[in-house]
């Protein structure tokens, strides 16, 4: 472990092999559009927009300025019985944004909190609706809803779940849709499994559609891989859950703002739910912030049940924060005059070229696409799984190239500004790197 004095020992890093990095740290230090400064001054080309959340790029100059106006103007106000005028327009330019009748907006910090706020929103909305037997909560393996206990409880990584207790009770799970044996190499939608979806009816049948309050599912499963959904599978899950009376939660924190080509996946893919969760490229992730979507109707039965005073007995000191917020308006406000979810859309097509011309590269089984998002799995290394990867990842960074790895899949999702240059850039770099890792 590192010694009294080591300037790297006292932040423990998040979702970080501490003792590893530490020996060998990698910093970045500043960041402008495409592009990342490490500390040896090397410029960095950002395949991953961050953590899937810099949608816009870096240091974009109007959010910048958003929040440097805002910070001197109102550093804080509380939004508990008070309130000021920032989240107010951010949630009605939000609401305009969400599919049809998901206009009710409740502000979080993150990504984590907005899953945990939307199973408590479901759970409150059956409640309200007479229906307090609903109570179960379903999410589906390989599923990443942060880190909260609710979501890593619905959630479906078990690395995330197993050093932390029983999690909560009442939770299932529908399997997850990664097929490469019958997917391999498809290029957006894969063919087969929509009949997966078919696996909340088997929990239907087993603990009664009563006992269910909401099912959460990433459209598209972004941390685990890029797990695209079977053509048809959102659609018969909407259905499953009509029939039921289950409430359908798309967690939509990283397909939201443009990922997909749209405002949500929702939008792109033609399948309303009736809760949205969305954190990251809310504010090009400028300043944290998260928010949930819900159905008017929803919100409208949870009000009008309560018997007078407060509502939903929810909230976040920092829910709307007026940086978070300015942010936000700003970010919005980019993505609206550069159009850059037509943008991720209209570059999809070169993008799935580009990906998949990593077919045949060495060690590559599989690559998927879908608008501005790319897993390209790789043959783990015998006895070592992720190794391989990981060490791609360290070689990229040391040619200039920020990918993201999770176990032996490599996840691409650049910032929407992206020019076609760079994603070539991106798939020649990625194939020479991959040549030399052994
Ligand atoms: N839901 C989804 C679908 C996510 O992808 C969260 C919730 C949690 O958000 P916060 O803001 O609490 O982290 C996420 C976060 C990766 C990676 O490399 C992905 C996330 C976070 C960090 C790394 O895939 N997604």
């Amino acid at each position: 472990m590192q010694g009294e004095n080591d300037p790297l020992a006292a932040f423990w890093m998040p979702f970080t092999a501490n003792r590893a990095y530490k020996a060998a740290p990698r910093q970045l230090v500043s960041a402008r559009g495409m592009y990342y400064r490490s500390a040896d001054g090397r410029e960095i080309l950002d395949a991953t927009a961050g953590l899937w959340c810099c949608n816009a790029g870096h240091c974009r100059a109007e959010i910048v300025e958003a929040i440097a106006t805002t910070a001197a103007t109102l550093d804080f106000a509380p939004t508990f019985q008070l309130g000021h005028p920032l989240p107010f327009e951010l949630a009605q330019r939000l609401a305009a944004l969400m599919p049809a009748g998901l206009d009710r907006i409740f502000f979080t910090n993150s990504g984590s909190e907005s899953v945990d706020t939307a199973l408590k929103i479901a759970l409150a909305v059956q409640r309200a609706r007479g229906e307090g037997t609903r109570t179960r909560l379903i999410g589906r393996e390989r599923g990443y809803h942060g880190v909260g206990f609710g979501g890593i409880s619905v959630g479906g990584i078990g690395n995330n779940r197993r050093a932390f207790g029983s999690g909560l009770p009442g939770t299932g799970h529908l399997r997850h849709t990664h097929d490469p044996v019958r997917n391999a190499f498809s290029r957006s939608f894969p063919a087969h499994g929509a009949e997966l979806a078919d696996d909340l009816q088997r929990l239907v049948d087993l603990h009664g559609a009563e006992t269910i309050a909401a099912v959460i599912v990433e459209p598209m499963a972004g941390s685990t891989g890029v797990l695209v959904p079977p053509a048809g599978y959102l659609g018969r899950l909407r259905e499953i859950c009509d029939r039921h009376g289950i409430l359908l939660i798309f967690d939509e924190v990283i397909t939201g703002f443009g990922r997909v080509g749209a405002a949500t996946a929702a939008e792109a893919w033609g399948v309303t739910p009736d809760i949205i969760t969305m954190a990251k490229g809310l504010t090009n992730a400028a300043v944290p912030m998260g928010a949930v979507a819900v159905r008017r109707a929803l919100h409208d039965a949870v009000i009008d049940a309560a018997p007078g005073g407060i509502e939903l007995f929810h909230g976040y000191t920092y829910s709307g924060h007026p940086l978070a917020a300015a942010a936000g308006l700003a970010a919005l406000d980019l993505y609206a005059r550069e159009g850059l979810f037509a943008r991720a859309a209209e570059l999809a097509p070169h993008w799935e070229e580009a990906v998949h011309g990593l077919k045949g590269a060495r060690h590559v089984t599989d690559i998927r696409n879908i608008g501005l998002v790319a897993g390209i799995e790789l043959e783990p290394r015998e006895g070592a799984p992720g190794a391989r990867a990981m060490e791609l990842f360290h070689a990229a960074f040391d040619a200039g190239l920020l990918i993201r790895v999770t176990g032996d899949i490599v996840a691409l999702s650049p910032p929407l500004i992206v020019e076609r240059e760079q994603i070539d850039a991106m798939a020649g770099m990625l194939g020479a790197l991959l040549d030399g890792v052994a």
